[in-house]
């Protein structure tokens, strides 16, 4: 339901030049996974505000990996209650803390992928 950061998010994304496929609130592993698969997506960034959702974070990991493209996709995370420490120990590559480094990172990732 925590959407605004998201859709800040998405908003500088695509204003530096990314094509963001929004899948909206309350999104399934399963359906970031296959979403990933039918757009051929470089990142799959996912927004967690509650301390509840974060702990969705592993199983979109482990989605990925059950969709067999998990070491395609880079998984870059953000909200209030998501760290660096968190990223780290979920598994996942990309982690920013607004909306501005979002980008940096999403073109760190990018870098990683090349
Ligand atoms: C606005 C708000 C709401 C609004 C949301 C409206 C909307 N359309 O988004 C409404 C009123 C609906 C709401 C509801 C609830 N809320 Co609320 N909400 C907030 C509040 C006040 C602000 C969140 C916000 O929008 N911040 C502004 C945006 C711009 O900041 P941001 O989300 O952090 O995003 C920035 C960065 O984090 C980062 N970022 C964000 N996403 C991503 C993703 C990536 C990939 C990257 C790289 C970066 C990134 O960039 C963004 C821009 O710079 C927070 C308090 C807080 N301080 O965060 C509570 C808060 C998140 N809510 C909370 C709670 C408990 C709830 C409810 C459960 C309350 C209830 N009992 O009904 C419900 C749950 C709804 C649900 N099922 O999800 C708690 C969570 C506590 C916890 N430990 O889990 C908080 C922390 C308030 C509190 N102190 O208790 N909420």
């Amino acid at each position: 339901m925590h959407d605004i950061g998201k859709n800040l998010v998405k908003m500088m994304l695509e204003s530096n030049g990314y094509d963001v496929h929004d899948l909206g609130v309350d999104v399934s592993a399963e359906t970031f996974a296959q979403e990933a698969r039918a757009t051929n997506a470089d990142i799959v960034a996912t927004s967690a505000l509650l301390t509840t959702t974060m702990l969705a974070v592993p199983q979109i990991a482990r989605a990925l990996e059950e969709a067999g493209i998990r070491k395609k996709v880079k998984i870059m995370i953000g909200g209030a209650p998501i760290t660096r420490q968190f990223a780290d120990e979920s598994g996942v590559e990309g982690y920013a803390d607004d909306c501005a480094s979002a980008v940096d990172e999403a073109d760190r990732l990018m870098k990683l992928a090349a």
